[in-house]
């Protein structure tokens, strides 16, 4: 065997050279990878007792696309492209051997090769859109070489990982080989290419696909459109849609040129410098300091439910997707039956969507569970409380689990807001009372809050994290306050955005800026979607409010047909002249002038407040880290990824403004508006929150 760097080594099998990768955890293209694949190919080529070359990698997965740390850092030879050159440039025929993920530059590496081989496990993508980038190594121009423009179109701006059978079906990879022998099957492979004189094949050269698509400029400006909500406000997915259109249109050197220059612009931008630091956020949040990766945990094998409302049964679905049998308790059988009939629904939806097969969704479907009985619960390791949110009601609950549920299981509220320490004192196991919070719909939103209680136990932290991540969900660690770190941080945001009602800014005008700023929906039509009349009651209400008012003339959201806006038939909003009467009237009737706000003010009142409310969560240790933080608002309500999250976007403001401009605010922000210390001290410091 010949050792080519720390990372790369090739050893020579009757004429075959096996050029093997070693750089866990993923293969990353770091500079060491890079000068091993150059030196390798090169001895390779040189050494006239090889006749083909397979590149392989050691460890769980084939290259996994560039260095994401070397990103922003002068570049270090050898380049990408050089290793590029080498392999589509031998003289021999270079066979990647794929299995795990080859991703983004990985794959980019692989189709430089003349020939690609993939265990059935395995999946190929170019997922840099994630990251506010494109494939900046020639990806764009030969992947629809090979698979045309349409469905290039469709995995550059969709970041897919597509499976090794349909990669073979497209002809991204030529054969499938056993799943235990991909090292044989890849030189197997490589003897028959030999054998049969096939030829050095390379990607660039091929044509037929592209000029199916040539002089077919529909095809991307139907594209844009069909995908216009989904791209609103990133740069990269129309950068990468443009550099699917110059392979199309331009020689390819022309087209690598373009998609080098587009790369270079986006890399160097804010929005892929705030999606890259949101890729390495959402991994820091699972590390907890005091919680040591090796902490034992409770092995998951059965999950109890307790409530099979929409969050129960969204909670459930998240566990059956992941395979994980889970017994659903509800009161009375007609709850329960809405609740599993509520789940079926979901399933039968999805599979008539094509995400899976109707045999698939009766699969999941049969790995729950219903019961009317909680001691059907006694054996689960892993109890979630997902019922009303009312203390009495949940501290009933967990003093009857405690008395069910066998020792050492976990037993999870999934409260959004109350006091998990409260709860903890009903049973006689604080140790194993833990939050999970879940975002609804559960079943769709990623992140997953996860409560520390003072009491909770490591492995009760350990093992809430790693169910999370196992069922695909993004968990960040909150300490017990009202309402955690996102709706605390949400109410902050209200408090503003009410405010601004009583001082005659009218709902629209609030929703259109956050909208803009990237948020899905403004807080006016989220609560239209809620409904207004959460934990209201014609009995109590006294119009002392602009919600009283609304719900008193059953103005209560979307479901009534009118709330903050009007809705036609199919639920779409528009401005009331309704509402607007009745803030215009409740304004005067309070005897405040109204004013005009400017869509600055809107938004800096309203972010700004978020700032300073999670610069308070960080002090006071509910959250571990800033970027904990942004991870809660990205991936529970909607925060624009190309922005990073509110306290990446504090950074980019800069710390010393956000004080300034909170102090020119001043009694606008409201008599109870406090600047927090840590804020004053970091922007007084020229520190930034995610340095
Ligand atoms: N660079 C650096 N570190 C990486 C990395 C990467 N590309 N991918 C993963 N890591 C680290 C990660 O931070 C974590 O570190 C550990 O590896 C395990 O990751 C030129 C410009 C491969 C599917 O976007 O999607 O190529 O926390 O927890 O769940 O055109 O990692 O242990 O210290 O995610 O098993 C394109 C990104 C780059 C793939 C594995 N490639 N990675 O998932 O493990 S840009 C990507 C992933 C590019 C070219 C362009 C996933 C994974 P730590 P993990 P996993």
């Amino acid at each position: 065997m010949t050792v080519i760097n720390t990372v790369a080594s090739l050893v020579v099998e009757d004429g075959i050279g096996i050029l093997s990768i070693n750089y866990p955890p993923v293969n990353a293209l770091s500079q060491s990878v890079r000068e091993g694949l150059v030196q390798g190919m090169r001895a390779a080529n040189a050494d006239p007792a090889v006749k083909a070359v397979v590149l392989i990698c050691e460890g769980r997965t084939f290259l996994a696309g560039a260095d994401i740390t070397e990103f922003g850092k002068p570049p270090r030879a050898p380049s990408l492209f050089e290793a590029q050159d080498e392999i589509e440039g031998a003289a021999k025929p270079v066979i990647a051997a794929i299995h795990g993920t080859a991703l983004g530059g990985g794959l980019e590496v692989a189709l430089c090769c003349h020939y690609r081989v993939a265990v059935p496990s395995a999946k190929c993508g170019l997922p840099e859109v994630h990251l506010g980038l494109l494939p900046g190594a020639g990806g764009t121009q030969r992947l629809p070489r090979i698979v045309g423009a349409e469905r290039a179109l469709e995995m550059v701006t969709g970041g897919t990982h597509v499976g090794a059978a349909e990669c073979l079906a497209m002809g991204l990879v030529d054969e499938l080989v056993p799943a235990d022998g991909l090292r044989a099957g890849a030189i197997a492979f490589a003897r028959k290419v030999l054998a049969e004189g096939r030829p050095l094949r390379k990607v660039r050269d091929a044509d037929d696909k592209l000029a199916a698509a040539r002089g077919k400029p529909e095809i991307f400006a139907e594209f844009r459109k069909a995908n216009a909500r989904k791209f609103r406000g990133f740069l990269a997915p129309e950068y990468n849609i443009r550099c699917i259109e110059a392979a199309v249109n331009l020689p390819f050197e022309a087209g690598q040129r373009e998609e080098r220059r587009l790369f270079t612009e986006l890399v160097t931008g804010a929005q892929s410098i705030a999606q890259r630091y949101g890729f390495f956020a959402e991994r820091m949040a699972q590390k907890i300091p005091d919680v040591p990766a090796d902490t034992p945990t409770v092995a998951v094998a059965k999950v109890g439910i307790i409530g099979a409302g929409t969050m129960g049964g969204g909670i459930a679905m998240n566990f059956a997707n992941a395979g994980i049998p889970v017994t659903l308790v509800e009161t009375n059988q007609a709850a329960l039956d809405r609740g599993l009939a509520v789940v079926r629904r979901n399933y039968e939806n999805s599979a008539k969507r094509g995400r899976f097969t109707m045999a698939e969704a009766e699969r999941r479907i049969a790995l729950l569970t219903g019961s009317l009985d909680m001691n059907s619960l006694a054996d689960c390791d892993l109890v979630i409380e997902a019922v009303f949110e009312e203390m009495a009601v949940k501290k009933d609950i967990f003093a009857k689990l405690d008395r069910i549920v066998k020792p050492g299981a976990v037993l999870a509220s999934n409260t959004s807001a109350l006091n998990l320490n409260e709860i903890a004192t009903a049973v006689l196991r604080p140790e194993a009372v833990v939050g999970m919070h879940f975002f609804s719909p559960a079943n769709v939103m990623r992140l997953l809050e996860v409560v520390r209680g003072d009491k909770t136990s490591k492995t009760a932290i350990a093992t809430a994290m790693q169910i999370g991540k196992k069922i695909g969900k993004v968990a960040a660690l909150s300490g017990v306050c009202p309402g955690f770190i996102g709706n605390r941080m949400l109410a902050a945001r209200g408090a503003q955005t009410q405010a601004m009602l009583l001082e005659g800014v009218m709902p629209w005008d609030i929703d259109k800026v956050l909208y803009d700023f990237g948020m899905p929906m403004g807080p006016f039509a989220m609560s239209d979607l809620a409904g207004l009349d959460l934990g209201w009651s014609r009995e109590t209400s006294k119009s002392s409010t602009i919600r009283e008012l609304l719900c008193e003339r059953d103005r209560r959201g979307q479901k009534t047909g009118a709330g903050f806006y009007d809705y036609d038939e199919a639920r779409n909003a528009k401005p009331s002249e309704v509402t607007r009467q009745i803030i215009t009237d409740f304004v005067a009737q309070q005897g405040r002038q109204p004013r005009a706000i400017s869509e600055t003010e809107i938004l800096e009142r309203c972010t700004l407040a978020m700032i300073n409310e999670g610069a308070k969560i960080l002090d006071e240790g509910i959250a571990i880290r800033a970027s904990d933080i942004d991870v809660v608002w990205v991936n529970g309500y909607g925060w624009p990824v190309y922005r990073g999250g509110p306290m990446h976007h504090a950074d980019h403001i800069g710390l010393a403004e956000v004080v300034a401009k909170l102090k020119a605010y001043g009694p606008l922000m409201g008599p109870d508006f406090t600047i927090s210390p840590l804020l004053e001290r970091m922007a007084a410091e020229g520190k930034k929150f995610t340095a």
